[in-house]
């Protein structure tokens, strides 16, 4: 690692096949960071007991993210890509943040009121905790800039009181990280209800496009958008919400502005507009897929890039954690 060069920290969580919003809003940008920080892409597994899961497609999901990591351009000799249960210091530092972390800050989280809306049946200690486990994670590497979609930015912002609260109580111990949202992309809605976040985990298939469906099936998918009154494809998130959605994700793909997207189909009709954005989607994700498919049939060489990066991690999670305990009054040797 260069350590003239900034941090960077995010993660993604293996709760599903991932969707085109978390290829938009966080997966495409952490290649461009590349470059110009020393980045730690996690695969943030713990995280994913907040809701029920299926042991066995939890482990296979946490190597397809790991493998989707690769095949969109993450060099793994220039990042560190890791699974967090490999790092116990994750879930040591959890607890002590805990410890600095009140009831009613928690129970402000927009999330946790939604996913226990949404799994009545099961809102659990860890669902409400979660945003603890994250700050931990982005405190632990000394994290300068964490790249999101603005639905995590609320968490972030937790992260950096509490490491705020801490670093008051005790002396400079953790860097105070800043979020790197895109602009465009920062929420891909769902394509049948353009008013909710897309998201991995919907049970309507046809609300989010996944990074590996096919074109056949982003195709149809972006077909059966919902779309808005009128017929002229403006940028209006309020009153045209599914166009703008879809102005958005075009415009991300292609690295345009929205103004571009505008004038390209001025005079255009939805129907067609639609099958265009669902063409550059297909095609950008196709090259994607293919490396994909190399990289998740080779789970030896995930297998030692994992255990590889887990030293590497570890190592360096380890040292903020010695930091802290010796803070807190830890007897530390
Ligand atoms: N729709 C979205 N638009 C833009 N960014 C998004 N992200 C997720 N959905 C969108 C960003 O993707 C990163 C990884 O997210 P995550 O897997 O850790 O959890 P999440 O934010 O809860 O994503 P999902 O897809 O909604 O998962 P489930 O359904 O399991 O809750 C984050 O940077 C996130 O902002």
């Amino acid at each position: 690692m260069d350590h003239n060069k900034k941090i960077i920290f995010s993660g993604v969580q293996p709760s599903g096949s991932l969707t085109i919003g978390n290829y938009l809003g966080a997966l495409k940008n952490f290649g461009k960071l590349q470059a110009d920080y020393n980045c730690y892409y996690c695969v943030v597994d713990m995280h994913t007991l907040t809701v029920r899961q299926n042991p066995e497609i939890l482990k296979e999901r946490s190597y397809q993210v790991l493998a989707l990591y690769l095949a969109c351009g993450l060099d793994p000799e220039k990042n560190v890509l890791f699974i967090q249960s490999h790092v116990p210091c994750h879930a040591e530092l959890s607890w002590i943040l805990g410890c600095y972390t009140y009831m009613g800050e928690l129970q402000r989280m927009t999330q946790f009121k939604d996913k226990s809306a949404r799994h009545a049946d099961n809102i659990n200690a860890g669902l409400f905790t979660y945003p603890v486990l994250m700050a931990a994670d982005i405190l632990l590497y000394k994290t300068d800039m964490v790249p999101i979609g603005v639905d995590q930015k609320q968490h972030l912002e937790l992260a950096r009181n509490i490491a705020e609260r801490f670093n008051n109580i005790y002396g400079d111990t953790f860097v105070i990280p800043e979020p790197y949202i895109p602009k465009q992309s920062a929420k891909i809605m769902s394509l049948q209800e353009p008013d909710k976040k897309m998201s991995k985990s919907d049970t309507n298939v046809n609300n989010f496009v996944l990074i590996l469906d096919s074109q056949d099936v982003i195709l149809k998918k972006f077909k059966k958008a919902v779309t808005d009154s009128g017929c002229e494809i403006v940028y209006d998130e309020i009153n045209k919400p599914g166009i703008s959605n879809l102005i958005n994700i075009y415009a991300s793909v292609k690295d345009i502005s929205r103004e571009d997207v505008v004038k390209e189909f001025e005079g255009s009709r939805y129907g067609d507009f639609k099958v265009a954005v669902g063409t550059a989607v297909a095609e950008a994700l196709a090259p994607i897929q293919s490396k994909y498919n190399d990289f998740i049939a080779d789970k030896a060489y995930l297998d030692s890039l994992l255990k590889r990066n887990a030293e590497i991690a570890g190592e360096n999670a380890r040292k903020t954690l010695k930091e802290v305990y010796e803070k807190v009054g830890f007897i530390v040797f």
